[in-house]
């Protein structure tokens, strides 16, 4: 390969430094640095270590250097609504809290008494999510409003790390609009519900679209990393790069982002913020070129990653497929009720929630994933059929990407649940979508569409029917 481009991509459950180059007209991508990601719990607050994981982004750069594949481009994206709060210093105010804390209990009431829900979602067009920043931010102002009149910039963790490796302070669009505080209609901050909020609108920075450039690293960084490099903003929402690199340029393609959550919808050129669009609870991310995600969060193998911590045997996800793969037991639960959202045992919560509903419960490692997949895939169902109902199209395909889409045991449920054939890969979709942005913005590719093709003859994908 004659260059390399660096995508970081910090999902919830881990982060990894993957190099990409073109080579005989294909993407190759290669793995050069992975590390560990997830709330700790820090005196009873659930927390993101930033520091670690910065610390992390540097060793992965020193990787970079140590093999000799400098790249000439990096870019970071991370998880959607997290952020950090600037004092006049640039030090964090508070802790970095994550989104499955519970501090945002009752801030829905608290925001929804400034303004009603129905007007929320028709002015910002996103899901309801209990973690969504606005309902974070209404935390920040009933505990700590000292945090919010002292803030001088509110960063999101993609926009964090930016400022950290090149001293340049930026909001890229995809990211903020996972907050819940963007207007679909001028894709910039809607500065009038931020006021009428309280949240001080000064920390607010214009909106930087993906494509643009940071800067390069501070001196600082290069002494120790060995190198400079020009970091571009990618979609810095790991969804938004992840539906970049969907393998296919069919404009009624269904995709499931698989990882922690399953981000599960279309791509439309406009956002629907109509009351039908709300009662199903679909979103409109915002995306590269101002394309629309309308997906659904399912709480995703974040449920799988939450038992395999709490299963006495030391089992890879590989081994609790193939496990799940082998029973027959036929509960279901409803993954998108909050009692799985941070239980104190997963476990335990699937086995509670299959008690009060009368259906079997699950005891051994086998029959709990069975129940978490099988779940899974249902919900995938019902979603399919509320996109054909809200849209009035059929969608033959559903195209699973992400970490998910090694679970062969889960891509045959989905086939089987939604009745549609199952397309399985690329599953490091988040880094290419990442590396996708920064070669449109280098002119490797002309368009969106090429760079889709592209993906789509560069990577492996497998075929459920
Ligand atoms: P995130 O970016 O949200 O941290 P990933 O996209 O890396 O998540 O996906 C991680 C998930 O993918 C794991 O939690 C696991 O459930 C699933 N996964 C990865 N590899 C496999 C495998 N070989 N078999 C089954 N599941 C897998
Ligand atoms: C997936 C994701 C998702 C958000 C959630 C907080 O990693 O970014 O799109 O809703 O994390």
């Amino acid at each position: 390969m004659e260059k390399y481009y660096l995508a970081i991509d910090i999902g919830a459950s881990s982060g990894r430094h993957m190099l990409a180059g073109m080579k005989d007209g294909k993407m190759q991508l290669e793995e050069v640095y992975r590390f560990p990601n997830g709330m700790d719990n820090k005196n009873g607050t659930l927390c993101w270590d930033v520091e670690r994981l910065f610390t992390e982004i540097k060793n992965g750069l020193k990787k970079c250097k140590e093999i000799g594949k400098i790249p000439v481009s990096m870019g970071i994206d991370t998880w959607g609504v997290d952020y950090v709060l600037l004092d006049k210093d640039d030090n964090i105010l508070g802790d970095t809290v994550g989104y499955r804390d519970s501090r945002t209990e009752g801030m829905d009431e608290k925001v929804y008494e400034v303004i009603p829900q129905d007007d929320l979602y028709a002015r910002t067009g996103i899901q309801k999510q209990i973690f969504n920043t606005i309902y974070q931010l209404m935390a920040v102002k009933e505990s700590h409003p000292e945090y919010l009149e002292q803030a001088e910039t509110i960063l999101m963790i993609p926009d964090y790390f930016n400022f950290l490796l090149t001293g340049v302070k930026k909001n890229e669009y995809t990211e903020a609009t996972t907050g819940q505080l963007i207007s679909p209609k001028t894709n910039d901050w809607d500065y009038e519900l931020i006021d009428m909020l309280g949240y001080n609108s000064g920390m607010f920075l214009p909106v930087s679209m993906p494509g643009t450039v940071v800067g390069g690293f501070t001196e600082e960084v290069q002494k120790e990393v060995g190198f400079n490099c020009t970091v571009v903003l990618p979609a810095t929402h790991d969804t938004g790069s992840a539906v970049l690199a969907v393998p296919t340029n069919d404009d009624d393609a269904v995709y499931i982002s698989s990882g922690t959550w399953s981000l599960m919808g279309i791509e439309r050129k406009e956002a629907d913020c109509s009351m039908e669009s709300m009662k199903a609870n679909f979103t409109n991310e915002g995306g590269y070129d101002h394309r629309f995600r309308y997906l659904k969060n399912i709480m995703g193998l974040w449920m799988i990653q939450s038992v395999k911590k709490e299963f006495t045997e030391d089992l890879s996800f590989a081994q609790i497929c193939e496990m799940a793969s082998k029973e027959t037991i036929s509960s279901i639960v409803d993954c998108n009720d909050d009692c799985f959202l941070a239980p104190k045992s997963m476990i335990e919560a699937v086995q509670k929630f299959c008690r009060d509903t009368n259906q079997q419960v699950p005891e051994t490692v086998g029959e709990i994933s069975s129940v978490i997949y099988n779940s899974l895939a249902k919900c995938y169902g019902d979603t399919v059929e509320e996109i054909e109902a809200i849209t009035g199209k059929k969608y033959s395909t559903i195209y699973v990407v992400g970490g998910g889409s090694n679970a062969g045991y889960l891509n045959e449920l989905t086939a089987e649940y939604t009745g549609r054939k199952v397309s399985a890969g690329p599953s490091e979709a988040t880094a290419i979508g990442n590396v996708i942005v920064q070669m449109l913005h280098d002119g490797v590719f002309a368009s969106l569409p090429e760079a889709r093709t592209c993906v789509k003859e560069s990577f492996d994908v497998k075929i459920y029917e």
